[in-house]
C-alpha cells in the first residue's frame, strides 16, 4: 500500500545540510509515527566547485539542481534546503511545500582572537574581513569603509580555520548556520540588521517537493510556520521581481505586527557607494504583492540600473 512506503528526503552532504535534513526527518517522524523517513545524500555543483568566488559561478540553483533532478525522477520525495539557497523560480513540476520557523536571520562577525575586544566599527584600518557574499560586501563597505574585504570559500569549519590561522582578521557568517552547527559561541558581534540587511529567506529552511504529490505535501503541516512563510514569500517575491540571474547585492528585513507585514529592502552597488532602500507595509495575507510592490518602488529609485551593471560585470 502507498501509505506504508518509506519517505525519502534528499539532502546535500555538507555538515550543515545534514543537520538540517536530520532535524526535519526527526520532526516528521515524531508527527507521523506510522511512516518511515530516510535521508538520501547527494553532492551538488556548489559542493564541488570550491576555488572560484561564489559570485562568479553564482548560477541559480547551484546547491539545488541535483536534488531537483532526483525529485522529478522519483528517487527522493522532497528536499530540505537553506531557503536562501533555493532559487525563487523552481523547475516545472516542483514547488515550495513548506517553510519552517526561522532562526535569527541576522549576519554575524567572528573575529580573530587578537582582536577580541574590537567590533567591526573599531577594527584597525585595513583589517581583512572575509566574505564571498556581494550583499554583505556592499553593505559593510558602505558602513565600514576602513576595512578591506577578501573573498572566502569553503564550509564553515574551513572558514573558521582560515580565520584562526590568520588569513583573515574577521569573517562574516549567518547567525543561523553557526547556531545550527553548535558553534554559536564563536559569534562575536551580531551585525545590526539595519546595517547588513539579510539575504532573502535567511535563517529558514525550505522544503521543496513535487507539485502534484498531495500525499507528501500533506506531511509538512506540523513543521510549516505561518509567520515565517508569509515573511519569506514577501522576500522571495521581492527578489524574483528584481533578479538578474546571478548573485546580486540585495538585502531584506521583514516583521509582522498583528496582521501587518513590513518588508524593508535594499539594492547596493558593489563599491558600497550607493544604497537604494525602501519599505512597504501591507496585510500579512498579501505577502507576495508586498514584495512585488517594493521591487517596483526600488526599480523606480535606481535599483534597475545597479542590477543591470552587475549582471553585465559577471556575465
Ligand atoms: C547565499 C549566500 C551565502 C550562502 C549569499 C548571501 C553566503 C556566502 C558567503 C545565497 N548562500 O548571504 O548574501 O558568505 O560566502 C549559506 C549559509 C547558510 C545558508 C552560510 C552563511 C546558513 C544560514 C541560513 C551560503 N546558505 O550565510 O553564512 O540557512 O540562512
Amino acid at each position: 500500500m502507498l501509505t506504508t512506503r518509506t519517505v525519502r528526503i534528499g539532502s546535500r552532504k555538507s555538515q550543515l545540510a545534514l543537520v538540517q535534513s536530520h532535524w526535519v526527518q526527526a520532526e516528521l517522524q515524531k508527527a507521523h509515527s506510522d511512516r518511515t523517513f530516510e535521508v538520501k545524500t547527494m553532492s551538488t555543483q556548489g559542493d564541488k566547485i570550491l576555488d572560484v568566488p561564489l559570485a562568479k559561478i553564482g548560477d541559480k540553483g547551484l546547491f539545488t539542481k541535483e536534488l531537483e533532478v532526483a525529485m522529478l525522477a522519483n528517487e527522493v520525495d522532497f528536499a530540505v534546503h537553506s531557503l536562501k539557497d533555493l532559487p525563487t523560480n523552481l523547475p516545472e513540476g516542483l514547488m515550495l511545500g513548506a517553510v519552517t520557523e526561522r532562526e535569527d536571520p541576522a549576519d554575524a562577525m567572528v573575529v580573530h582572537p587578537k582582536y577580541q575586544d574590537l567590533k567591526l566599527e573599531t577594527l584597525p584600518a585595513g583589517a581583512v574581513v572575509g566574505t564571498s557574499s556581494l550583499r554583505r560586501l556592499a553593505q559593510l563597505r558602505h558602513h565600514y569603509p576602513h576595512l578591506t574585504f577578501k573573498d572566502i570559500r569553503g564550509n564553515l569549519n574551513t572558514r573558521l580555520q582560515k580565520l584562526d590561522e590568520g588569513e583573515y582578521d574577521a569573517i562574516i557568517l549567518a547567525v543561523a548556520g553557526l547556531q545550527r552547527l553548535g558553534m554559536g559561541d564563536r559569534i562575536h558581534q551580531i551585525i545590526d540588521p539595519d546595517i547588513s540587511l539579510h539575504a532573502v529567506g535567511q535563517g529558514a529552511l525550505g522544503i521543496e517537493c513535487r507539485a502534484d504529490d498531495a500525499e507528501i505535501l500533506a506531511l509538512f503541516a506540523p513543521i510549516s510556520h505561518y509567520p515565517t512563510t508569509q515573511r519569506c514569500l514577501a522576500e522571495r517575491a521581492f527578489l524574483r521581481e528584481l533578479e538578474g540571474g546571478c548573485q546580486v547585492p540585495i538585502g531584506v528585513n521583514t516583521a509582522i505586527e498583528g496582521d501587518r507585514l513590513t518588508l524593508k529592502g535594499i539594492v547596493a552597488t558593489l563599491d558600497g557607494q550607493t544604497l537604494v532602500r525602501g519599505e512597504v507595509q501591507g496585510s500579512v495575507t498579501q505577502s507576495e504583492e508586498i514584495g512585488t510592490e517594493l521591487a517596483n518602488q526600488l526599480k523606480g529609485k535606481g535599483a534597475q540600473a545597479i542590477l543591470d551593471a552587475i549582471v553585465a560585470e559577471f556575465r
